[in-house]
């Protein structure tokens, strides 16, 4: 028998946010058929949906067929930023491969990325990299939130490869909001009290990673297995 509680939660369904999935569309579809997200589910993906790996185009048909929302990741930044302004000068070799394989309706599609998912209920906020600390996370710009991965010297945000030595902004993050990121992919799920990292590196032969709410079920699948040209860009 379904008590109360259990009753609200099928109403309202479950938030299932996936880490970064780079073009892998047998592993998304591996894991969407273990977590077979029903009508009343959300479904929200952390950027970086497209590039590195070998399908973008089945991957965002497979976002689509979930009624899947996805947020704004760098890659995805890069390729608007071409597709929009026509700007070529930050395109990289993978980029060009994939801008070209692109539909119109994939551009349609990625051109709905959001910034940030704010999910009031649970107190949490997911974003594709992350946030300065100490900074209001509502005044923190694409450049900030697509692309931190460490605090560099000074506290200036910056790339693992520049600073490999330094801590993770998700060390330092007080809340009070939960965050979900992806982007800085780790060989497990990276947990702090206030943030969760789920890029478990897919296309680099780690796995593809769903955090559920409303139980913080963890579900994975194995990732691709690891390319010749491996390039953490
Ligand atoms: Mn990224």
């Amino acid at each position: 028998m379904l008590n109360l509680q259990e009753i609200r939660q099928l109403e309202n369904g479950r938030i299932i946010i996936i880490g970064d999935v780079h073009g892998c569309a047998i592993q998304l579809q591996q894991l969407l058929d273990r977590v077979n997200p029903g009508k009343n589910d959300q479904v929200l993906f952390v950027g970086d949906l497209v590039n590195k790996g070998p399908d973008s185009n089945s991957v965002i048909d497979l976002a689509k067929t979930v009624n899947a929302r996805c947020l704004m990741g760098n890659h995805e930044r890069r390729l608007l930023r071409y597709r929009r302004q026509g700007d070529v000068s930050a395109l990289k070799r993978l980029d060009v491969a994939t801008a070209l394989r692109l539909r119109k309706s994939d551009w349609a599609y990625l051109d709905e990325c959001s910034d940030v998912f704010v999910l009031p209920e649970y107190q949490t906020l997911v974003v594709h990299a992350g946030f300065l600390p100490v900074i209001p996370w509502q005044q923190q710009d694409l450049n900030i939130i697509t692309e931190i991965q460490v605090l560099g010297e000074d506290g200036v945000p910056a790339r693992r490869t520049q600073f490999p030595d330094a801590a993770l902004w998700a060390d330092y993050w007080q809340g009070p909001e939960f965050v979900i990121f992806g982007h800085t992919p780790l060989k497990e799920v990276y947990r702090q009290p206030f943030a969760l990292g789920i890029d478990t590196g897919c296309v680099y032969g780690g796995k593809l990673t769903a955090f559920i709410f409303p139980e913080g079920r963890i579900v994975q699948v194995n990732g691709r297995k690891k390319p010749d040209d491996f390039c953490e860009c």
